[in-house]
């Protein structure tokens, strides 16, 4: 039986917001094949700009694991998710090529360079993982209609390694919690909170083209 940590408590409690994070209409509209492409573009271009910003902020969680972790295989969890990255960025450039999306010319928008300043602690650094991870893996359930085009987008994060992943950051998390100082933990759950709301002005971007 899995125990219940810091991190599924506030779930729970921000049951809700989280639910607008990670079933949001355009997760909705993949998983019912009612996307328009537009959107799509939208999101692979401001994501794109988005992961890359990522990698300076995974590298800056992995030099505290180093250095603060009292648990080796912290840093080998973080260095998988740091080692990742590249293909991603690899992966982004062929898809906006496939759809032929011109990245040198995207600029990041409102909601997205807001999003940046969040790119700070290990609680962001799971809970943005978790809320792509459970949005995708939804789209890929059995009965949904999701465009054969975007199956590859889905699996990417939807796929059971990535949930084994975001699984092991929640564990260290919910371990790190349990040290934490009271007005440590009020920082973290706040931070949860501000990646969800994040979250759904980052989806919100690309429903404007509707
Ligand atoms: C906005 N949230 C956003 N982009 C991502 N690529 C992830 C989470 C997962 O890494």
């Amino acid at each position: 039986e899995k125990k219940i940590g810091m991190s599924e408590t506030w779930l729970r409690k921000h049951r809700l917001i989280y639910d607008g994070a990670t079933r949001h209409p355009l997760i909705i509209s993949i998983c019912d094949g009612t996307i328009i492409i537009a959107s799509f573009k939208t999101w692979l271009a401001q994501d794109y700009l988005f992961v890359r910003a990522f990698v300076p902020f995974a590298a800056s969680v992995l030099i505290k694991a180093w250095k603060e972790s009292d648990c080796r295989g912290d840093m080998e969890v973080i260095l998988g998710g740091v080692a990742s990255l590249e293909d991603e960025i690899s992966w982004f450039k062929a898809e906006a090529n496939k759809w032929g999306i011109s990245l040198s010319d995207v600029v990041p928008q409102p909601p997205n360079k807001n999003y940046y300043r969040l790119l700070e602690s290990l609680m962001t650094f799971w809970a943005i993982e978790a809320v792509y991870q459970e949005s995708f893996a939804h789209c890929i359930e059995e009965g949904s209609k999701i465009p054969p085009e975007l199956k590859e987008t889905c699996a990417r994060w939807g796929n059971e390694a990535f949930g084994k992943y975001c699984q092991s950051l929640q564990n260290i998390a919910n371990r790190r919690l349990q040290k934490a100082s009271d007005e440590e933990l009020k920082k973290a759950e706040f931070m949860l909170l501000s990646v969800l709301e994040h979250e759904v002005e980052f989806w919100n971007m690309s429903c404007g083209n509707k």
